[in-house]
C-alpha cells in the first residue's frame, strides 16, 4: 500500500485480490445477456420504477442525453431502448439511491477512505452536500454554498498571478457549463484549461487539424450505413460504444465490409446480437468484422504503409486504385508520399506489424476496388508517442482513395465522454485562439489572456513544481485518470486548495491540497428546476450535432447545485458583482448563456432555437471539401516515421485498456464478461508463448515494472491470464496500471500520455 508524506492517504487504495474466475471469451456482444445485465445494474442501484423511467427517456427527443459515451443518436430514435448495456450502467451509477451523506463523512476519515478501492469508493453513492476538508482536519465537514464560494474567491485573490490557478474539465459537462467555466478562467486572466481530451483524442485533433483543417471527424452517422468498407482501428466498440454496433450491423446488411485492426479480437466486433430487435435477442446475430488484422501494439504505421505500398503497386498498373482526379484537385504531397512508401521493405513492414500475409492480401484486394471507406478509431491509435502520426497515416489512406468529403466515406474519431467535443468547441482550450479572443472582447466586454495555458501534463508539472496553487475540477477524477499516479498525487498535494464539482466520490477527493472542497452537482438524468421552471442544456455528439438534453429524475438531494450555477455563483462572488458579464443572472438562465455562445462561438448561431428537436450540425469544412485554411488550400498527405521501440528481450509492450464494467476511473463492477474474466481487475493478459518463455503458469502472480529515465515504477500484484494477444504484447486495465506511465513521456505535439505503449518488465512473485 502506497502512502505519502502529508495526510497519510493512499494514492492506490488497498491492493487486494477479489477472487478471479475465468471462462472462455464470449463470442457475441449484447443480445439477451446484455439486456439482463443492463436491467440488473439499474434495479440494484436505483429500484425498478426509477430504472424503467430513466431508461425509457434516455436518448429520446424530449429526454436526456446518455451520460456514457459520445456516440450519436439516430435522427429518428427507435421507439424503445435507444441505449445500450453500458449506457444503462452509466445511468444506474449516476441515478443510484445510495448516498455519501454527512454522517458517512463524519464516520470515516479521509485517510481511512483512501484505503478503499476505486470500486468501493464509487459504490458509496452520490455526493449530496458541499463539504470542506480544512488544513489540519482528518475529516470532511459540511460547509454552506456561499462559504465555499467565499473560500475559493479568497484563495484566488491571494495568488501572485492568475496562472497559479488551473481549471480542469472532464467531458460530461454541458456546453453551457463549459462555456461559463472557460470564460471565468479567461476573465480571471489564465488559459490554464487542461481537459480530459488531452489524455484522450488530442492526438486526433492535432492530426486532423493539420491534414484536413478541422480537429473533428467528418462523417455523419448515416454515412456508416452506406459505407463499402468500415475500418475500426484501435477501438473496442462492444464495450465502449455499444450503439456503434447497430450502425455496423446496418452497414453489413447493406453489403459493407468491416475490418478490425486491433491486437485483440474484441468480442463486439466478432458477432453482435442487436437487443433492439427480436432476432437479436434470440437469434444468431450478425457477424461483424469480416477481416481481423491482429496488428502488434503501436505498429499501425507499419501495417498501413504496407497496405499503401501494395495498393500503389496495383495503381501503377492501371491508375484506377487511387482517386487521381480527387488527388489532383484537393490533395498535396502525393509524389513525396509515394517516394516515402517505396523506400520501405515489404518484408520488414510485414514482420513489424505481425499481421498474417493472407489477411493483408485480402484487405488490399478489397480496398483496391472500394472508395466509400470510413476509418473509425479511438484510444488504440491516440495514446502512443507517435499518436498523431498514427492517425495521419490512416488519413493518407483515405486521401489516396478519395474517401473524404463525400457520402459514406471519411474520418470517424469515436469520442469518449458524452460531451467532450462540445466542451472544447465552446472554449475549453489551453492554447490561444485569436479569433475567439476577438469575439470575447467584442461580445463579453473583457480582454482575455494571450499567454498559452497548461494542458494535462503541463498542469501536473506546474503543481508538482509548486507553480500552481489552486486546482479546480469540473467533473472527472484527475488523480486516477492522469499518468504517473504517484507523481500526480504529489502534485495535487502541493496545492493550497483543490476543489471538485462532482457527482460521485473518487480518489481525487482524498488525495488533495491543504484545503479541499467537494461541490456536489446534478447529474445528466436529473431534473434541473429553477423557480419552478425546468431548465435544459445542450451537448454536441461525436459527429458534431448539437442537441438539447433535459433531465427527468428526482435529484439525489435538494442541496445539489447545477454546474452552470456553481461556476456563475463562484464568478459572481469573486468579482463581487463588478464584471462585464452578469454572472449571477447567467447562472440562473441558460437561455442567456446560449445567447452568448451564439455570439462568441463560431458555428453556434441561434443555438438556442436550432438545438431543439433533432438539433443541428456544426459547420465542417471537410464535408464541404474546403481546405482553404491549409497550405496551398489543399488536404495534406504526410510522411510518418515507423516507431522505434528497441525492446530488450525481457521487455514487453503493455497497453492499458478498459474492462466491460467500468467507465474510465469509475468501476461499476469486477467482471470483463466479453474477455471471460470475472470478479477480478488485477489481471495481466499474456500470450501463451511468452508465458512459456518466462516459465509462467496461468494465474501466477507478477509485478509489472517500467523504467524510464532511470526511474523505476512498479504496479504490484497482477494475475497472469493466457490470452490471444500478439507475442511481446501485454494488456491490463487502467487506472490500476497508471502508476507505470511516466509523466514525462507522451505523444509528440498532442502530449497525450503513452497509455497504450508502455515498455515493461515482468517479475514473478513467490506466492
Ligand atoms: N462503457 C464504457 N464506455 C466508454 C468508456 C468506458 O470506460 N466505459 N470510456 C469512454 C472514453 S473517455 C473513451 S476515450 C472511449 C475509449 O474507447 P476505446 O478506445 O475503445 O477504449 P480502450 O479500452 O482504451 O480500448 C482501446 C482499444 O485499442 C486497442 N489497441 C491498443 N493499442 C493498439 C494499437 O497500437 N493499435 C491498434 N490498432 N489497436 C490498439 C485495444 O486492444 C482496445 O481494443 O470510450 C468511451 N466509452
Ligand atoms: N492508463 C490510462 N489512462 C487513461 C486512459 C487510458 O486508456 N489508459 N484513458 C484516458 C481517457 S481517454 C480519459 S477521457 C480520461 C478520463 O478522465 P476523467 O474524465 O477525469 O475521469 P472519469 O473517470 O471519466 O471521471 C469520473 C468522475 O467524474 C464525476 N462525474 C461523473 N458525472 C459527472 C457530471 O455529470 N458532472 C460532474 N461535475 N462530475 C461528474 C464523478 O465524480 C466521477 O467520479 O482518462 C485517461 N486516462
Ligand atoms: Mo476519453
Amino acid at each position: 500500500m502506497k502512502k505519502d508524506s502529508k495526510r497519510k492517504v493512499s494514492y492506490t487504495g488497498k491492493i487486494a485480490f477479489t477472487g478471479l474466475e475465468l471462462s472462455e471469451s464470449v463470442t457475441h456482444a449484447a443480445g439477451l445477456l446484455g439486456v439482463k445485465e443492463a436491467l440488473r445494474h439499474g434495479f440494484k442501484e436505483m429500484g425498478i420504477v426509477r430504472s424503467m423511467r430513466g431508461l425509457l427517456e434516455m436518448n429520446q427527443k424530449d429526454g436526456f442525453d446518455c451520460p456514457s459515451c459520445a456516440w450519436p443518436d439516430p435522427e429518428k430514435p427507435s421507439k424503445i431502448a435507444e441505449y445500450c448495456e453500458n449506457g444503462a450502467k452509466a445511468l444506474a451509477d449516476e441515478a443510484t439511491t445510495s448516498k455519501a451523506d454527512i454522517d458517512f463523512f463524519k464516520k470515516h476519515s479521509v485517510e481511512e477512505l483512501s484505503q478503499l478501492t476505486d470500486y468501493e469508493l464509487n459504490k458509496v453513492g452520490r455526493l449530496v452536500e458541499p463539504l470542506v476538508l480544512k488544513p489540519e482536519s482528518s475529516h470532511y465537514e459540511p460547509i454552506t454554498w456561499q462559504n465555499a464560494f467565499d473560500l475559493i474567491a479568497q484563495q484566488l485573490k491571494k495568488l501572485d498571478s492568475p496562472d497559479e490557478a488551473i481549471f480542469y474539465t472532464s467531458g460530461r459537462s454541458s456546453n453551457e457549463a463549459a462555456f461559463l467555466y472557460g470564460m471565468f478562467a479567461r476573465a480571471l486572466g489564465t488559459n490554464n484549461m487542461p481537459d480530459c481530451s488531452n489524455m484522450c483524442h488530442e492526438s486526433s485533433g492535432v492530426a486532423l487539424g493539420e491534414t484536413l483543417g478541422i480537429g473533428k471527424g467528418s462523417i455523419k452517422l448515416e454515412d456508416l450505413y452506406g459505407a463499402e468498407v468500415v475500418i475500426v482501428a484501435g477501438q473496442n466498440p462492444g464495450t465502449n460504444h455499444p450503439r456503434m454496433l447497430t450502425a455496423l450491423e446496418k452497414c453489413k446488411k447493406n453489403g459493407g465490409t468491416v475490418i478490425s485492426i486491433n491486437p485483440l479480437e474484441e468480442t463486439g466486433l466478432i458477432n453482435f446480437r442487436n437487443p433492439q430487435n427480436l432476432k437479436g435477442l434470440v437469434g444468431n446475430g450478425t457477424d461483424l468484422a469480416d477481416i481481423h488484422l491482429q496488428v502488434k501494439i503501436n505498429q499501425d504505421i507499419a501495417l498501413v504503409k504496407l497496405i499503401l505500398k501494395r495498393l500503389a503497386k496495383l495503381d501503377a498498373i492501371d491508375k484506377s486504385v487511387f482517386d487521381h482526379d480527387f488527388i489532383k484537385t484537393y490533395v498535396q504531397g502525393y509524389n513525396e508520399l509515394l517516394e516515402n512508401i517505396n523506400s520501405y521493405d515489404e518484408k520488414d513492414l510485414l514482420e513489424k506489424c505481425g499481421v498474417l500475409e493472407e489477411k493483408i492480401n485480402q484487405t488490399v484486394a478489397l480496398l483496391a476496388k472500394k472508395s466509400k471507406i470510413v476509418v473509425c478509431w479511438a484510444m488504440g491509435l491516440t495514446q502512443h508517442k507517435n499518436g498523431v502520426e498514427n492517425i495521419r497515416e490512416y488519413v493518407n489512406l483515405l486521401l489516396l482513395k478519395g474517401a473524404i468529403g463525400k457520402p459514406f466515406a471519411g474520418t470517424c474519431p469515436v469520442r469518449g465522454h458524452s460531451n467532450v467535443q462540445g466542451d472544447r468547441s465552446v472554449g475549453i482550450q489551453h492554447f490561444v485562439n485569436t479569433e475567439l479572443n476577438a469575439t470575447i472582447e467584442k461580445h463579453l466586454g473583457f480582454i482575455p489572456p494571450t499567454k498559452e495555458g497548461v494542458d494535462t501534463v503541463g498542469a501536473m508539472k506546474a503543481m508538482h513544481e509548486g507553480k500552481a496553487k489552486v486546482f479546480m475540477c469540473l467533473g472527472g477524477n484527475f488523480l486516477m485518470a492522469a499518468s504517473d499516479t504517484k507523481y500526480t498525487a504529489e502534485a495535487l498535494q502541493q496545492c493550497e486548495l483543490t476543489l471538485q464539482v462532482s457527482t460521485k466520490l473518487n480518489r481525487t477527493h482524498l488525495v488533495t491540497g491543504k484545503t479541499a472542497l467537494i461541490l456536489p452537482t446534478l447529474g445528466r438524468s436529473e431534473k434541473d428546476l429553477k423557480n419552478g421552471k425546468q431548465r435544459n442544456f445542450t451537448v454536441e455528439n461525436s459527429m458534431g450535432r448539437v442537441t438539447q438534453s433535459k433531465g427527468i429524475l428526482k435529484p439525489a438531494s435538494e442541496n445539489l447545485m447545477s454546474e452552470p450555477e456553481i461556476i456563475a455563483n463562484l464568478a459572481h462572488t469573486f468579482f463581487e458583482g463588478k464584471h462585464a458579464m452578469d454572472w449571477k443572472t447567467l447562472g440562473q438562465d441558460y437561455g442567456l448563456v446560449r445567447q452568448l455562445i451564439d455570439k462568441v462561438i463560431k458555428g453556434f448561431e441561434k443555438t438556442d432555437e436550432r438545438s431543439k428537436g433533432v438539433g443541428y450540425y456544426l459547420p465542417n469544412n471537410v464535408r464541404e471539401l474546403d481546405f482553404s485554411k491549409l497550405p496551398n488550400g489543399k488536404a495534406q498527405l504526410t510522411i510518418n516515421r515507423l516507431p522505434k521501440h528497441d525492446l530488450k528481450t525481457n521487455e514487453f509492450m503493455l497497453m492499458t485498456i478498459r474492462s466491460h464494467d467500468q467507465f474510465n476511473t469509475t468501476i461499476y463492477g469486477l467482471d470483463d464478461r466479453y474477455r471471460g474474466v470475472y470478479n477480478e481487475r488485477r489481471v495481466l493478459f499474456m500470450n501463451e508463448k511468452d508465458m512459456e518463455r518466462l516459465q509462467l503458469q496461468k494465474q501466477d502472480i507478477v509485478n509489472i515494472a517500467s523504467n524510464y529515465n532511470d526511474t523505476k515504477r512498479v504496479a504490484h500484484n497482477f494475475i497472469i491470464v493466457p490470452y490471444k494477444i500478439p507475442k511481446g504484447n501485454l494488456a491490463a486495465y487502467f487506472p490500476e496500471t497508471n502508476v507505470l506511465v511516466p509523466h514525462n513521456h507522451f505523444a509528440d505535439r498532442s502530449k497525450t500520455p503513452i497509455s497504450k505503449s508502455i515498455k515493461v518488465q515482468i517479475q514473478k512473485k513467490d506466492s
